[in-house]
């Protein structure tokens, strides 16, 4: 039992736990959620409300995870309760067009000058993958560039690491990927723009895109380096290679119009998700028309889904999109964003810890190393035990933090000032405990 059990009275989520694990792969639904890179077993939710989520046992927790990005509103945001509730009182899933999907369709357009026409999907997977094959058919090409330390969801093609030594071909990063089909993904150092134009002078002819997380939230939050984007869309239009940006986490964070608006570049392809389902199951890609126009059943590049553009989750997002393209507030949440980062910079030099701090708009990340982070490699130096130990002394204190030193924190507009006051007086008594 972890320091953190003792402590704490976790008696319900130990006892759901020990059943889930009989009926569930390490008793979660997505392998992040069990908290193996922190110790300890996870609490289990009986709701949330705002910036709160209350466990099963009467802890309640500021939420910096907002479930990995998608409630910027904060939880159960009343217009978004209101839009879903009478979705439903309407149905569940059509199977069929509805308003709600040209009403978000045309939002996302609004925000996003570079997608032209765009599908909605069920997960930031499907709209990678999805992506991925219109980029390949579009191209004729068959190999992809990714970057270490992204993650785009666990399409099989996407779970690739760099082969060994200068050899360009990927090998899988799980079991069950083929080797044969990792060999068509080429994954490079972040940041990389000369290991970039190596590969790309070499083998363009094969190469259908270059996807990327525009800033990397799986690796903690890692900011693009100047002229890395610019230099990324210089060489896809030289060589005629296809740029994509995964904004499933980046889009409506970084900045309303994501990272492509607040660095100014403009993708071939952007992936959305998490903040434009409101926190139900959501996924989209989109972009050039000439390119989305191969997409069936307009064009020969087959997908589908059963619960695509579900009127639930579309009533969901345009409910979370109204109030967040409201003048002023995304402003707002960026201003707690940026009251948070000088208060925990600040707690950090009064307790003398050794941290890096990087943020994004609304997203962020502490590194516990006193070095730069540019890159995967970098963000490996981390000592993860001490993130570990201030994840578990943050949680004692009330303030829920993503359970990994490789993934981002986020804000939302429910947070308040207290609740920041209150996380970095945690935060430096945390820093000076471990
Ligand atoms: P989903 O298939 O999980 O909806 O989206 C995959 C995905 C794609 N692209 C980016 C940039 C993403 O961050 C994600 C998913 N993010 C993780 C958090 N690091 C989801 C949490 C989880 O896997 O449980």
């Amino acid at each position: 039992m972890s320091n953190l059990m003792k402590e704490m009275n976790f008696t319900n989520s130990k006892r759901l736990y020990k059943k889930a694990k009989g009926l569930l792969p390490g008793g979660v639904n997505s392998p992040v959620r069990a908290f193996k890179a922190v110790g300890g077993d996870p609490f289990f939710v009986s709701h949330a409300k705002g910036s709160k989520i209350y466990d099963v046992d009467g802890n309640s927790y500021i939420d910096y995870v907002l479930s990995w990005g998608p409630l910027i509103l904060g939880h159960a945001h009343p217009s978004v309760v209101k839009a879903v509730k009478e979705a439903a009182e309407k149905g569940t899933s059509y199977g069929a067009p509805h308003p709600f999907e040209i009403e978000i369709a045309e939002m996302v357009k609004n925000a996003y000058p570079s997608i032209e026409k765009l599908r909605m999907v069920n997960s930031g997977t499907e709209a990678t993958m999805s992506a991925l094959r219109v980029a390949r058919a579009f191209t004729g090409r068959d190999r992809i560039i990714k970057f270490e330390g992204c993650y785009h969801g666990h399409a099989d093609g996407l779970l690739v690491r760099a082969g060994s030594g200068a050899t360009t071909f990927g090998v899988p990063d799980s079991p069950g990927v083929p080797k044969n089909y990792a060999r068509n993904t080429i994954t490079l150092p972040f940041n990389d723009l000369k290991a970039v134009r190596d590969v790309v002078k070499r083998h363009y002819r094969d190469i259908a895109c270059i996807i990327l997380e525009p800033v990397v939230g799986n690796m903690g939050c890692v900011l693009p380096k100047k002229g890395f984007l610019q230099g990324l869309r210089k060489i896809c239009d030289r060589y005629g290679i296809l740029l994509i940006f995964d904004e499933v986490m980046t889009g409506f964070r970084v900045s309303y119009g994501g990272a492509q608006q607040y660095y100014g570049v403009m993708p071939d392809l952007t992936c959305l998700g998490k903040v434009i389902g409101g926190g139900l199951p959501v996924g989209a890609y989109g972009g050039r028309a000439d390119v989305m126009e191969m997409v069936a059943p307009e064009g020969p590049v087959y997908q589908a889904g059963t619960l695509s553009g579900n009127p639930l989750a579309m009533a969901a997002g345009v409910a979370t999109l109204r109030v967040l393209s409201r003048k002023g507030v995304f402003e707002k949440i960026l201003k707690k964003a940026e009251m948070l980062e000088e208060g925990l910079r600040d707690a950090a030099r009064r307790a003398r810890a050794k941290v890096k701090f990087y943020r994004a708009g609304t997203m962020f990340c502490t590194y516990f190393t006193d070095r730069e982070v540019y890159d995967y490699t970098t963000a490996k130096r981390a000592d993860t035990e001490k993130f570990a130990r201030f994840f578990r002394g943050m949680l004692r204190r009330g303030i829920y933090i993503a359970p990994s030193q490789f993934e981002a924190g986020f804000l939302s507009l429910a947070h308040t000032d207290r609740d920041i006051e209150k996380t970095i007086r945690a935060a430096h008594d945390t820093l000076k405990e471990i």
